[in-house]
């Protein structure tokens, strides 16, 4: 039913045959009975690529034509997801393409599990910028994506023994069709080497960097394609290529093999997705990447739109360059050495171009994410950059001075920080050099302007606004879920496939038993879909009728993973020692999925204490088969296409006042769970929305939080007073999960009672009393399925659709 009004397909089975069996023969050279399931897979997506790439060029011809103002966003991450349902989804070729290859004898879901989604990001950062280009081209937004062609993605996660060991991810082994590459088209990007001083072609005085090295900027394009309309925008991401000027001189000389090394040198900076996630390392090649991309990006774009006749003055009207945090900041003093240097415009002149034309999102809140840069590694690798950047910052810091007479203050706001070591303060430089900075969430961007930028927000109030994150319905609702898409469809109509405020026409039916229970049908249809999916997977074998509480995201600290394995442990300890009957817990699968920073000890303790608690309670005969804990390993775009909307219950428990915003916890909310959650990021608005009787709040609000940090806070005290906490941390020390060993998980243990940096054990009453409600409102099945059912109509607000919208009006389009 639901493809009933969707965008008719361009082709229909007999002409989807023929094209695909052509593809086969004439693109893999093989016959449909030599084809393997990559051969297969190949022509399918080249079958569909075709109508796509007929769409991609007319958008082309169409956004040149109208010459107005291209948004071009700028992120070191995408973490894209599989791309064959999408593509299939946006021609409206899936139904076409199903029938066809039934008549070869080909399983069309078979093909769609061949793909290895491209995992080129971390986590909540990387898919936003995946959502965010989804939303652009589906509001037919002149807009392009600049980024990295890693090699290798995110790593592949393993256990053994239960400990994360990481494999790499190999997802280019056998190429990807859905590319289309023109290293004709490559650009040379310098590197290090010296400043002259020069004269300019009108005889002024000048300064001109001479790099030391070059390495080419490969093109690589990818489509992305609008729902219901016929944009279709680019994605660029930029492979490195060795150029052959790279080291001339040593292959002169006669040396082959250190001109062989220095290729692979050169190549080396487009390999490997950094995998840290809030902890910037501040590795030279890390810089090299973010130049690298940057620069190749900024200098493709200017120079189409000044082919087009736009003169550099007017560049702000055509150009909006949107920084995905502080990753692609380099660019602000790129842009400038660009036109100072290479256009010979004036620094004022150039310096107001560059002002209008930036803007910067800041994603985090912990001090230790935000990038510096120490300056002997930044000079070195790029002293042009770091001879404007000393300028702008002397010009700036003299204004401040001027304006404010305060010289703690201008100590404060400077670009480079003296202590412990001189650095670029790269948050410092984009918030500089931007004409709006926002944060992510409601509560994230008034925290920016009351914390971590506050003098800034002081002297340009007007600078900072807020965009709160969204999620593309298409992808994590009409993809991966549908039965509830069907469902929709069949009450409120599709529109709100690209229109999701049109959820809200489902309120009233929270009140019809009957819809209700299709509902609740449509939610175990999907648990048992996940189990079968993790039975196969991961050889774990679950109830599907049990509370599926979900926490998945990146291993941190600060979003405590660990507050809900001491729930978990606190339930199993309770009927060890005979103050919990098993009859009277709710059955419950509780679902991990988390990769940790391979440098990162607490979050791989972490993920070994989460296997080692697993490995117990799941056969613990005491339990009576009542709680399961289900940690499947590399938790993927892919898996939480199936994973999410099996959730009940959708674990959002961070620290009020750490995470900036979550975008998975709107996933959730959209396909039915209910949010346990403290108030922090987006929960609060989620919260205001779906209302208190539909939300489990629990915990320390953020002015809580700060309050008992400023008193000193000393976590033993919470485990001396609450008994439950005790024994649940005291079974953990004894060793009942290591057979024995009281060291295995010492230092988790220690940690709680001498440092818990992000307050679990002061909200572990608040979690578990919240986690009992959870339990009386499950018992009442029609209870539940009228808030998840609100859950739905109430969270629309969360669509990517309306965060573009809000950077249109508050940003980009802006005055
Ligand atoms: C290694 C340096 C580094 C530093 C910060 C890498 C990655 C980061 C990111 C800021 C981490 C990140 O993904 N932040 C998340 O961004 C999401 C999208 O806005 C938010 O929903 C999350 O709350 C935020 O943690």
């Amino acid at each position: 039913a639901a493809q009933d009004h969707e965008p008719s397909p361009a082709l229909d089975a007999t002409e989807f045959v023929r094209v695909f069996t052509n593809e086969l023969q004439y693109t893999r050279g093989v016959t449909l009975p030599q084809a393997s399931n990559q051969d297969k897979y190949i022509a399918l997506v080249r079958t569909v690529l075709r109508p796509l790439i007929d769409r991609w060029q007319a958008t082309q011809a169409r956004q040149a034509e109208q010459n107005g103002k291209t948004v071009a966003y700028l992120s070191a991450e995408y973490l894209l997801g599989p791309q064959t349902g999408n593509a299939l989804l946006s021609t409206g070729l899936e139904d076409t393409a199903r029938e066809a290859l039934s008549t070869l004898d080909i399983d069309l879901d078979e093909l769609i599990a061949h793909e290895i989604e491209p995992g080129l990001g971390n986590g909540g950062l990387g898919r936003l910028a995946a959502c965010f280009i989804d939303s652009l081209a589906t509001k037919d937004i002149s807009a392009i994506g600049y980024g990295i062609r890693y090699n290798y993605g995110i790593f592949r996660q393993t256990f053994v023994n239960g400990h994360q060991v990481e494999q790499p991810d190999t997802w280019m082994s056998h190429g990807t069709p859905w590319e289309i590459t023109h290293p004709e088209l490559a650009q040379p990007i310098g590197f290090a080497g010296r400043v002259e001083d020069t004269i300019n072609s009108a005889g002024q005085p000048a300064r001109k960097w001479v790099p030391g090295w070059y390495v080419q900027a490969v093109p690589c394009n990818y489509l992305v394609p609008g729902y219901g309309t016929d944009t279709v925008n680019t994605l660029r991401l930029w492979s490195a290529r060795a150029a052959d000027e790279f080291n001339l001189h040593i292959f002169n000389s006669g040396d082959f093999e250190n001109a062989v090394r220095a290729r692979t040198y050169a190549e080396n900076i487009s390999n490997v997705l950094y995998p840290e996630d809030s902890t910037p390392q501040g590795k030279e090649l890390r810089l090299q990447q973010q130049y690298f991309f940057v620069a190749a990006s900024i200098r493709d774009l200017v120079a189409r739109t000044l082919e087009r006749g736009v003169s550099y003055a007017d560049l702000p009207q055509h150009i909006t360059f949107q920084l995905n945090d502080t990753h692609p900041v380099v660019g602000i003093p790129e842009l400038m050495r660009l036109l100072v240097d290479d256009h010979e415009l004036e620094w004022d002149d150039a310096w107001s171009i560059t002002r209008e034309i930036f803007n910067y999102t800041c994603h985090t809140l912990l001090p230790e994410a935000l990038e510096v840069w120490p300056v002997d590694l930044f000079g070195r690798l790029l002293p042009r950059h770091l001879e404007i950047i000393y300028r702008i910052n002397e010009e700036f810091l003299n204004e401040v001075r001027l304006n404010t007479g305060n010289e703690l203050l201008v100590r404060q706001m400077s670009i480079i920080q003296e202590q412990p070591f001189r650095a670029v303060r790269m948050a410092h430089l984009a918030t500089v050099g931007s004409r709006r900075v926002n944060g992510v969430a409601a509560l994230h961007s008034q925290l920016l302007k009351d914390n971590v930028l506050k003098d800034f927000s002081a002297y340009w109030p007007d600078k900072f606004t807020n965009v709160t994150n969204g999620v593309t319905p298409r992808r994590f609702v009409r993809l991966s879920n549908p039965e509830l898409s069907d469902l929709l469809n069949d009450a409120i109509g599709t529109g709100w496939v690209r229109d999701l405020s049109q959820l809200s026409q489902l309120e009233p039916l929270a009140d019809d038993s009957g819809f209700l229970e299709q509902f609740a049908l449509v939610k175990a249809h999907n648990k048992s879909r996940i189990a079968a999916v993790l039975a196969a997977r991961d050889g774990i074998e679950l109830p599907s009728d049990a509370i599926y509480d979900v926490m998945v995201k990146r291993l941190h600290e600060y979003k405590r993973q660990s507050l809900k394995l001491l729930h978990v442990v606190s339930l199993y300890a309770r009927v060890l020692a005979g103050t919990l009957n098993a009859e009277d817990i709710e059955p419950r699968v509780v679902v991990f999925g988390a990769k940790a920073a391979p440098g990162y000890r607490m979050a791989k303790e972490t993920i070994a204490l989460i296997n080692a608690v697993a490995a117990r309670i799941n056969n613990a005969p005491e339990l009576q088969g009542r709680l399961k804990i289900a940690f499947p390993a590399n938790y993927n775009v892919t898996l939480a296409e199936k994973l999410i909307p099996a959730a009940d219950l959708s674990e959002q428990i961070s620290l009020a006042g750490k995470e900036a915003s979550g975008t998975g916890n709107m996933k959730f909310a959209l396909n039915g769970a209910l949010t346990v959650g403290t108030l922090d990021g987006a929960n609060v608005e989620i919260h205001e929305l779906v209302g208190d009787e539909n939300f489990f709040l629990f915990g320390m609000t953020e002015p809580d939080a700060e309050s008992l940090a400023q008193a000193g806070y000393v976590p033993s005290k919470f485990y001396e007073k609450d008994a439950d906490l005790k024994l649940a941390i005291d079974l953990i020390a004894s060793g009942a999960f290591s057979n024995g060993d009281r060291s295995a998980f010492e230092s988790i243990v220690s940690d709680w009672l001498w440092h818990d940096r992000f307050m679990a054990l002061a909200d572990f009453r608040s979690y578990l009393d919240i986690q009992t409600k959870v339990e009386e409102k499950y018992r009442d099945k029609a209870a539940w399925n009228r808030s998840a059912v609100l859950n739905v109509a109430r969270t629309g607000f969360f669509s990517s659709d309306r965060s573009i919208q809000d950077y249109l009006d508050r940003i980009w389009m802006e005055k």
